[in-house]
């Protein structure tokens, strides 16, 4: 259900003090630290960030799609590392369970999600199954009450905090494609299962990704999420969401990335004057302000669509790609727009220039949104 108008304005107020008063000043220290500070995440907590998207019954915000977007354009204000800490409890790593989880799963686990006490991760891509998800080939073995599960998933956020993997692994060698895939539970302290360093990446320092590896790890059949077989779907509806949750980040920082321009071109002198009085430079702002407010129109309206429980497949993918695209040309004008300065590390435009990179890769590449756009237009008819 909806939160009050006052109530969720006040929710927004209080994340856009947060994220202007406690995340902003510390950007550059996190980038170069590599490292989120647990006391900045215990705040988080007590915002109950971790909780966002979980229903209140189970100790969550019980956000709808809308408000969790309006959230997610808020937090997308400051360096997107801040987010990865709570993005998987809100998404990918918690919306399996809310979606297909027994009441007794989600009993179990939702509260300690909710609060943050348990970090969760999503392990679906491997080597040789990124965009291709269906081509999974970490094994689940039926052997009594239990399965066993053998392989590896990689790049995987939040793998060395999480205390609870949604594993996609494949039950069925003969089924084609998806349909022998089923989706599990995985708790961190299961015998056999190891994570691996994290990697070292282009940008969103203090965001982690490591592979994790499964050897004979024995999970109760009691952990799988949904029917055998089912795993391919939960995927799909899981990424369906968060690639809508993404597309509202990407709004946040385009829209920060606009007040940074402004204030910075607004000061700059050349020519004996601002360089935002120079129509070339007014013009990189025009598009990246209307690009912005396009990408902020179609989230909003796509996330009330979901809301008002239509399938979102399309628009999902369609808010994915046009955001995700939208930030990475916003970040190259304000690197622009700033010059040599914004390719200097003090001003911060250079390190959001990396850090939006990956928006348009993870949770679906543009090319797999445009997949799905296509796909779905042509089954629409048009
Ligand atoms: N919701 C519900 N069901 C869905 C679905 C969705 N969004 N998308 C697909 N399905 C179902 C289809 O209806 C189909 O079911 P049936 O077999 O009963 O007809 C089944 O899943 C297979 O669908 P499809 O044939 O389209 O699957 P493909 O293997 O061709 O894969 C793509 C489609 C490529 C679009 C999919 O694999 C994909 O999204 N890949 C990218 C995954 C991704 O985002 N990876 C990033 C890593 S996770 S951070």
């Amino acid at each position: 259900m909806a939160l009050d108008l006052e109530t969720r304005d006040q929710l927004i107020d209080t994340v856009r003090r947060f994220v202007t008063e406690r995340l902003r000043p510390i950007e550059a220290k996190v980038a170069e630290d590599d490292a989120v500070p647990a006391e900045v995440i215990e705040e988080m907590k007590g915002l109950g960030l971790f909780g966002l998207s979980i229903p209140e019954d189970f100790g969550g915000l019980g956000l709808n799609m809308e408000e969790e977007c309006l959230v997610g354009i808020e937090v997308g204000r400051a360096s997107p590392a801040f987010r990865s800490v709570f993005g998987t409890n809100v998404g990918i790593g918690s919306q399996g369970l809310v979606m297909f989880g027994t009441d007794a799963q989600k009993a179990k686990w939702l509260p300690g999600i909710a609060s943050g006490q348990i970090i969760t991760s999503f392990a679906l891509t491997e080597a040789e199954a990124g965009s291709d998800s269906a081509a999974v080939q970490t094994r689940a073995v039926r052997d009594g009450d239990d399965y066993v599960l053998n392989g590896s998933k990689r790049y995987i956020t939040n793998a060395g905090k999480a205390s609870l993997f949604t594993v996609m692994a494949r039950t069925n060698p003969d089924a084609k494609g998806g349909s022998g895939v089923s989706a599990f539970l995985v708790p961190r302290d299961l015998p056999g299962l190891s994570v691996s360093k994290p990697e070292k990446k282009m940008g969103q320092q203090g965001a982690h990704i490591h592979d994790v590896t499964f050897d004979n790890v024995r999970v109760p059949a009691w952990n799988r999420l949904g029917e055998e077989g089912e795993g391919f779907r939960v995927a799909m509806q899981v990424l369906d969401r968060g690639r809508l949750h993404i597309a509202g980040v990407c709004v946040g920082v385009a829209e920060r990335l606009l007040v940074d321009c402004v204030a910075y071109a607004s000061e700059r002198k050349q020519f004996g004057q601002p360089i935002a009085s120079f129509q070339l430079i007014q013009a990189m702002i025009a598009d990246s302000k209307t690009e912005a407010l396009a990408a902020r129109a179609l989230v909003l309206e796509t996330a009330r669509k979901r809301d008002a429980g239509e399938n979102v497949t399309l628009e999902a993918a369609a808010a994915k790609l046009f955001a995700s695209e939208m930030v990475g040309r916003v970040a190259d004008r304000a690197v622009q727009i700033f010059g040599g300065a914004g390719y200097v590390a003090d001003y911060g435009i250079e390190r959001l220039y990396r850090d939006v990179r990956i928006f348009r890769i993870y949770e679906g590449t543009s090319q797999i949104q445009q997949l799905v756009i296509a796909r779905e237009t042509l089954k629409r008819g048009g």
